[in-house]
């Protein structure tokens, strides 16, 4: 069996034009034009292609996207300045800060500074805590969008046994429980566990690791859907998964690719949140 591959490029493309035609309803129904600004402090080079893509993102869809560039020795103190700007600016729907930040600024504190209200990476603690106990909020955009990718499949999730590799709080423990929202038995996997045997038994895979291919082709459990987090460099400087995607495919129903699978969603669901805020701002 030869797995069909769910196009994430594809499908973000879909959610970006979803979002640039609501955003057109908002801005002649209610004159409002959604402002998302991220914050960007430092030069990790994979944060500036991401935030490139999330600035362009934010064009496309018709939003006022500002990106703020910070040098690498920003204190604490004033990154917490900035984001309390942020917040008093009523032009500003979404704010978010770029992880990773340099080792003298603690990112609990930053994210625990920005207005929930204004919280489109989900990130906050009243964001985690809502999506914990069921109710509406920001949920973080890299699950969302994995929870998105996972019902374009048209494969029912009710019943499914899931196991989430990883225990981040940015993907592992919210994707585990968007997935028990929806009726899964969930699993969540992490170093101390026997990776291998609780990936055998599943029938959805999410890994969500940072270990090039660290989970096995021969470990997928015939028919199971495998979504791939990684953003690892090989042996040749490619991009590539958590997961061995040659050898996974030929086992699983349906698997995403690295590139153009779950990162172009992330930059997708983070459109959708931010025109939510959008919409429930006063203006
Ligand atoms: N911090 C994120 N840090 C890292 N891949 C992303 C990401 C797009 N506050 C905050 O944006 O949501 C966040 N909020 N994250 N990430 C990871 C994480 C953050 C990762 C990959 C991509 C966003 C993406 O577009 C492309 C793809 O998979 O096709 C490849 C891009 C390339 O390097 O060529």
């Amino acid at each position: 069996m030869a797995a069909q591959i769910i196009d994430g490029k594809a499908i973000a493309a879909k959610v970006r034009a979803e979002v640039a035609e609501e955003t057109k309803r908002l801005k002649a129904e209610r004159g409002i034009t959604p402002g998302l600004t991220v914050v960007r402090v430092g030069d990790d080079p994979a944060s500036k292609t991401y935030v490139g893509g999330k600035k362009k993102a934010a064009e496309e869809v018709g939003f006022n996207g500002v990106e703020i560039h910070l040098p690498d020795t920003t204190t604490e103190a004033e990154l917490l300045a900035r984001v309390q700007a942020l917040n008093a600016d009523p032009s500003v729907h979404g704010i978010l800060v770029q992880l990773p930040l340099p080792k003298q600024i603690h990112p609990d504190v930053v994210i625990a500074t920005i207005d929930p209200k204004k919280d489109v990476d989900g990130f906050h603690p009243v964001s985690a805590g809502n999506l914990f106990i069921g109710r509406p909020g920001f949920r973080p955009c890299t699950p969302y969008g994995i929870m998105r990718l996972l019902q374009e499949t048209g494969v029912p999730l009710s019943g499914k046994r899931a196991v989430v590799v990883g225990r981040s709080n940015i993907v592992g423990k919210p994707m585990a429980i968007m997935l028990l929202q929806q009726n899964c038995t969930v699993t969540i996997a992490h170093s101390k566990s026997d990776v291998r045997a609780e990936v055998e038994r599943a029938d959805i895979v999410v890994a969500a690791v940072g270990v090039l291919e660290l989970i096995k082709g021969e470990w997928i459990k015939p028919g199971a859907v495998v979504i791939d987090v990684g953003m690892n460099r090989n042996a040749e400087g490619k991009l590539a998964g958590d997961v061995e995607f040659k050898a996974a495919a030929e086992r699983a129903s349906w698997i995403t690719p690295v590139p153009g699978g779950v990162g172009p969603m992330t930059i997708a669901m983070l459109m959708k949140n931010t025109l939510e805020a959008a919409k429930q701002s006063a203006r």
